[in-house]
């Protein structure tokens, strides 16, 4: 795992939520359900790229198209497209960039991203707005975990032996950062979906 703090200056952070503001009202952010229980996520979703991922009573996929709009999501932009180029390591482009919104009350549960097809590339986390309390733990569930603050403008990339770790957000700090008016928390992860 590579945490790499404050890599987003003020300046790169606020273009990245200005081409999000144009992104997001092209394909509005949804709530998503669990597989089987229908049971809502906390978090609220939309995508960039030429697929997102998306969860229903059906299962986790991904697809090339917003749920409710049914329109392409919005291309990735190159304030986004830029991080992954600077630090991936890796010679194509991302496919899906997945836009998690956090309010004060959201959290993420522990899990692994492992609906891609391509293993080998890396997953590119930018966080915006206040601290989180991150938890990543190994490759087996109910391991061994260690917490991480992820704040406004630090990139995260789970990579290698990393790549199928265990993680999620314990919780979101109110109050932490003046970037996003009312408060709240947004998380981009970055992903290569298909085998090149
Ligand atoms: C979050 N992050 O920071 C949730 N996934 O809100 C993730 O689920 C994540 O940070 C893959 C790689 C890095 C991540
Ligand atoms: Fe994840």
């Amino acid at each position: 795992m590579r945490y790499l703090p404050e890599f987003l200056d003020r300046s790169a952070q606020e273009q990245v939520l200005r081409d999000l503001r144009e992104a997001v009202a092209q394909a509005p952010l949804f709530n998503p359900v669990m597989p089987r229980t229908g049971k809502p996520f906390s978090v609220r979703m939309t995508n960039l790229g030429p697929l997102g991922w998306f969860s229903d009573r059906a299962g986790y996929r991904y697809q090339a198209s917003h749920p409710a709009t049914g329109l392409p999501w919005p291309a990735i932009p190159d304030s986004i497209l830029a991080v992954w180029n600077g630090i991936s390591n890796y010679p194509h482009p991302p496919e899906a960039c997945l836009v998690n919104f956090y309010g004060s009350d959201a959290k993420m549960g522990l899990h692994q991203d492992r609906d891609e097809e391509d293993l080998e590339a890396p997953v590119v986390s930018i966080s915006l707005g206040d601290t989180a309390l991150f938890r990543v733990g190994g490759t087996v569930r109910g391991g061994k975990t260690q917490s991480l603050k992820l704040a406004s403008g630090d990139v995260l990339i789970l990579e290698g032996p990393t790549r199928l770790a265990f993680h999620g957000i314990d919780r979101v700090i109110n109050g932490t950062s003046t970037l996003l008016k009312d408060g709240g928390r947004i998380n981009l992860t970055l992903r290569r979906v298909r085998k090149p």
